[in-house]
């Protein structure tokens, strides 16, 4: 199974992220199941992919929208040939913070790269993977700047603004309408215990907990 975890910058994803997987594990354990569950992260996830986020986010070079998309399509093919194939094909769970879509809001929606080239890009990137199940963690804006207002500085993307962070919610929420069966909306407005017990329906709605 391959979950991935999407929304704007400081929606609350890694949270829920480990809150899932501590939940997880638990169900888990009370199965003779020897299903582990691999938690990673984009860009990121391998040597390789975590020198890229570096070079993406945190360095002062100059950085154009076409060099940033190859960029996160590099970092990917990396991260599905070293990481996230090899996982799924032992029978593992793979817990991703962003994947694909990531990058049809951000560079797509956010920066107006055509979606059409960034999918066709996508599949080169990851051999045709796509996510079982993606949760969308939607918030307002101004919350999630609030909620990353209590830990470190801005990285590059973060530093575009509200205004681009609006374009990306929007075309997470749009992406979402499109694909319904994988893309489940969490109203991430509220306490992470209670954000929590939605991704929980979700789990019991499409009967994925582990048996
Ligand atoms: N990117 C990535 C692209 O542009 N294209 C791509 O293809 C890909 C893969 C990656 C950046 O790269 C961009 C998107 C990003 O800008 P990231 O590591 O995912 O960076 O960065 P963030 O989205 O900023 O992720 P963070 O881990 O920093 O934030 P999260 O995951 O949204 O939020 P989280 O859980 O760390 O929480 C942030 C703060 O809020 C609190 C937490 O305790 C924490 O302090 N919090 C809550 N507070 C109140 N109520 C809740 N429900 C809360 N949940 C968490």
């Amino acid at each position: 199974m391959f979950i991935t975890f999407e929304g704007v910058d400081g929606c609350g994803k890694t949270t829920q992220l480990e809150l899932l997987r501590a939940h997880l594990e638990s169900e888990f354990a009370k199965t003779d199941s020897s299903t582990r569950i691999i938690q990673t992260r984009e860009p990121g996830g391998t040597t390789l992919a975590e020198r890229v986020r570096e070079i993406i986010l945190h360095s002062q070079t100059p950085l154009s929208p076409r060099a940033e998309l190859l960029l996160f399509g590099a970092a990917r093919a990396q991260h599905v040939d070293e990481l996230i194939a090899p996982a799924l094909k032992r029978g593992d769970w793979v817990l991703c913070d962003r994947f694909i879509h990531s990058t049809l809001a951000y560079q797509g929606g956010g920066l107006g790269i055509d979606e059409e080239f960034i999918r066709a890009q996508n599949t080169f990137s990851t051999d045709a993977l796509m996510p079982h199940l993606t949760l969308l963690f939607d918030v307002d804006v101004r919350v999630a700047l609030e909620r990353r207002a209590a830990r470190r500085g801005e990285d590059r993307i973060e530093e575009r603004g509200l205004q681009f962070q609006e374009r990306v919610r929007a075309s997470f929420l749009e992406l979402a309408k499109n694909e319904p069966q994988r893309i489940k909306i969490i109203d991430a407005n509220a306490p992470a215990k209670v954000v929590h017990n939605r991704v929980v329906r979700v789990f019991e709605e499409q009967d994925l907990w582990p048996k």
